[in-house]
C-alpha cells in the first residue's frame, strides 16, 4: 500500500494554453513538449486505513492548500469501491514550486504512478497520462519521455511519443529571475484569456498549422526550425495573456534581459533559442555544443539568480513499492 514514483517537468515548446471543458480539464489545443531530466519530484504515497484523512507534505512542510487537488487526484483513480483509505502524501521537488517551472506537470504525474502502484491499481501509460492530465493538463505529458505530443479532444486526450531523448539530445538550460510563486495560477489565467483576450480565437485557430511545423521539425532533427516555431509560438502565447484583462504579465525585466541574451547568442551562431512558460523564467533549449556557452551568458545576465541545466529525460516511473 505504499510506492514512490519520480517524475521530471516537461517545456512546452508548442503551448497548452486555454481549456474546452474545465470540469474534465480538457485542453483546448494540442501542445508539444520536451521531458526534462535534471529537475524531478520524487513522490510517495501510502494508503493506510488508520487515517482519518489526506495528509500532504511537500518538502517535508504540510502544504494545506495543495492537499484538494492531490486528494481529488487520488479520489480519481478507478477502481474504489465506496470509501477509499486516505492517504499519507510525501513528495519532494528539487527545484522552485509554482513559479512557472511546470512543477504541477512533474508532481501530478509523479502521484498519479505513485498512487496507481499503491493503490494496487494496473493501468497503461496513457490511462495514467489521462488521469495525471485531469488533474494538470501539463502533467499528460511529463508521463511520457523525450519529445512528446498531446492531442486534445472533446472527451479526452490522446499522447504519443514523438522521439526518445537519445534521438535527438538537446540541452536545457533554466534562468531562474524570481523564486516566489506566481501571481496568478495558470488555470485562472488561462480561463481569463479564453473570456477577454480579443487575440484568443487566433491563437486557437493557429495552433495546428504551429504543430505540423514543429513535429516535421523533430522528425527532420531540423533545429532551426524548430528554434523559429517555439519562440513564434511562445510570443503568440503571451500576446494573448498581455491582451487578457486585466492583463497577464509573468515576465520581469531579467525575463527580457534573458532574450537579449539569447538573440546575441543567436547572432554569433550559436543553436539556441528560449521559451517562457507562466513565469519569469527563462528556459534556453539548445544543441549540446552550444550549452557551456548558453549557461554562462544566461549566468551573467544581470539579475539571473539560479542556473539549472540538463538534457531530455525519461517519462514518470516507479522507483519502489511494498
Ligand atoms: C504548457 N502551461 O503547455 C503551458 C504553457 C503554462 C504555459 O500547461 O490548469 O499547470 O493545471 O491544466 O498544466 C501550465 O498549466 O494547467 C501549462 P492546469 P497547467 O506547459
Amino acid at each position: 500500500m505504499r510506492a514512490t514514483a519520480q517524475a521530471q517537468p516537461n517545456i512546452a515548446l508548442i503551448k497548452y494554453w486555454g481549456k474546452r471543458n474545465v470540469v474534465l480539464n480538457l485542453p483546448a489545443v494540442d501542445s508539444l513538449s520536451v521531458t526534462l531530466d535534471a529537475l524531478w519530484t520524487r513522490t510517495s504515497v501510502m494508503f493506510d486505513e488508520r487515517l482519518q484523512r489526506d495528509e500532504f507534505f511537500l518538502n517535508e512542510q504540510v502544504r494545506p492548500a495543495m492537499l484538494s487537488r492531490v486528494s481529488q487526484c487520488l479520489d480519481s483513480l478507478p477502481g474504489w469501491t465506496g470509501s477509499r483509505p486516505f492517504a499519507r502524501v510525501d513528495s519532494v521537488c528539487n527545484f522552485p514550486v509554482a513559479a512557472g517551472l511546470a512543477s504541477s506537470a512533474s508532481a501530478f504525474a509523479a502521484l498519479v504512478v505513485a498512487a496507481c502502484s499503491a493503490a494496487g491499481v494496473e493501468l497503461e501509460q496513457l490511462s495514467q497520462a489521462r488521469l495525471a492530465g485531469r488533474a494538470s493538463g501539463s502533467a499528460a505529458r511529463s508521463l511520457y519521455g523525450g519529445f512528446v505530443e498531446l492531442t486534445a479532444g472533446d472527451e479526452f486526450i490522446d499522447l504519443h511519443q514523438l522521439a526518445e531523448p537519445s534521438d535527438w539530445p538537446l540541452s536545457v538550460v533554466v534562468a531562474v529571475t524570481e523564486t516566489g510563486p506566481k501571481a496568478v495560477g495558470s488555470g485562472e489565467a488561462m480561463q481569463r484569456s479564453a473570456e477577454t483576450s480579443p487575440f484568443y480565437q487566433n491563437w486557437l485557430d493557429k495552433q495546428g498549422g504551429d504543430l505540423d511545423i514543429a513535429r516535421r521539425a523533430v522528425a527532420d532533427r531540423d533545429f532551426a526550425s524548430l528554434a523559429a516555431i517555439a519562440e513564434h509560438n511562445c510570443l503568440k502565447m503571451h500576446s494573448v495573456m498581455w491582451a487578457s484583462r486585466p492583463p497577464l504579465v509573468y515576465w520581469n525585466s531579467v525575463t527580457m534581459a534573458c532574450m537579449e541574451t539569447i538573440r546575441r547568442l543567436q547572432a554569433i551562431g550559436h543553436s539556441v533559442f528560449f521559451t517562457i512558460d507562466a513565469g519569469p523564467q527563462l528556459k534556453a533549449v539548445c544543441l549540446p555544443e552550444s550549452e557551456g556557452a548558453v549557461i554562462e551568458a544566461l549566468a551573467a545576465t544581470p539579475g539571473v539568480r539560479q542556473i539549472m541545466t540538463g538534457g531530455l529525460g525519461a517519462g514518470a516511473h516507479l522507483m519502489d513499492s511494498a
